[in-house]
């Protein structure tokens, strides 16, 4: 028996239309070379299951909104209950917009860069005067967490755990620092949608892109999975925890794997594990997102790899923020 074990090839026949299959196996979970939130590496398993190929499109996404008359939180106004502390004029529709700034900033005061702009919401990006126009199979942005579990629920499908969403986003390369290896750009090939050059002023674009970018215009890794890296982040089903060490609110689904292979002692493996329990400390939740997105540049926030992880508010949107789903056996 091998250490990683994998089912290698789907039980199903026949994919759904635009996913692919995951094939279950271990697999080391975090990485001890960043930022503390990613530690510690640990073995973890996951079964096996359907992921969308690409990040949900703005069309597809046009497409339960017609269906459904979903109305996202963006473009609605917030309850002034939900946030007694708020300046009731501000409680108006609208989203998280990045603006570049004109130079250097201070990297540690975020509204350098981001700004709350009325208006904005998947359909107006950058706020009320922008479009989509052109930009149908970019990804959808501006969506909160329950925007993505009313879309995957309407689809019949579900968000990933952490542990789902990492193993995926490795495609069969155990403890590579990205998706693809442990070269940022093998031979010079720009693999994911980042910003290159320093944050948030100097955008290189030497991946030709500035902003989102249409699903699939980088090489897919090694599961099929295109944009598992930047691009933008995507929600996963799994409260965020500061690194991985605490099990105070995390289970595992299912009986633990033992590892018997490589001539190592048996041990543990947790199976599917999820943290489905907020930190208490947080009037508003934070779930994990991970992947990082076209605004992650080396100089401030290096996550455009399998391990990085961030918690975002569960009532928050962004024009860097969207999601994919998954099938469950
Ligand atoms: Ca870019």
């Amino acid at each position: 028996m091998s250490v990683v074990e994998r089912e290698v090839a789907s039980p199903h026949p026949a994919s759904p239309k635009g996913m692919v299959w995951v094939p279950g196996g271990s697999f080391r979970m975090g990485s001890g070379d960043f930022y503390p939130e990613e530690r510690p590496v640990h073995d973890v398993s996951v079964d096996g299951f359907w992921m969308d190929e690409h990040l949900v499109t703005v069309a597809q996404f046009r497409r339960f909104v017609k269906a459904t008359g979903h109305v996202t939180d963006a473009e609605r106004a917030p309850d002034p209950a939900d946030y007694p502390d708020a300046d009731p004029a501000l409680l108006v529709p609208g989203s998280l917009v990045f603006h570049r700034s004109a130079g250097p900033v201070p990297l540690d005061d975020f509204r350098n860069w981001w700004a709350w702009v009325p208006g904005a919401d998947w359909r107006h990006p950058e706020g009320p005067q922008s479009t989509v126009d052109g930009r149908q199979r970019h990804p959808v942005t501006h969506v909160t967490y329950a925007d993505a579990i009313a879309y995957a629920r309407w689809a019949g499908k579900q968000l990933p755990t952490e542990a789902e969403w990492e193993f995926a986003a490795r495609g069969g390369l155990d403890g590579a620092t990205f998706a693809w290896g442990d070269e940022f750009a093998p031979g010079g090939r720009m693999m994911a949608n980042t910003w290159q050059g320093e944050f948030p002023w100097q955008n290189l674009m030497l991946d030709k892109y500035d902003g989102t970018s249409s699903v699939g215009a980088f090489p897919v890794n090694g599961y099929g999975l295109a944009d598992m890296t930047g691009n933008v982040w995507e929600w996963t089903a799994d409260f965020f925890t500061p690194n991985h060490s605490g099990r105070a609110h995390r289970r595992s689904i299912g009986m633990p794997r033992v590892r018997t292979g490589g001539g190592h002692a048996a041990c543990c493996v947790p199976a599917n594990p999820r943290v489905d329990e907020p930190a208490t400390s947080e009037s508003i939740p934070r779930r994990v997102i991970k992947g990082g997105s076209h605004l992650c540049a080396p100089n401030y926030c290096l996550r455009y790899r399998p391990a990085a992880r961030q918690g975002e508010a569960v009532d928050t949107s962004t024009c860097h923020l969207g999601f994919r789903c998954i099938v469950r056996l």
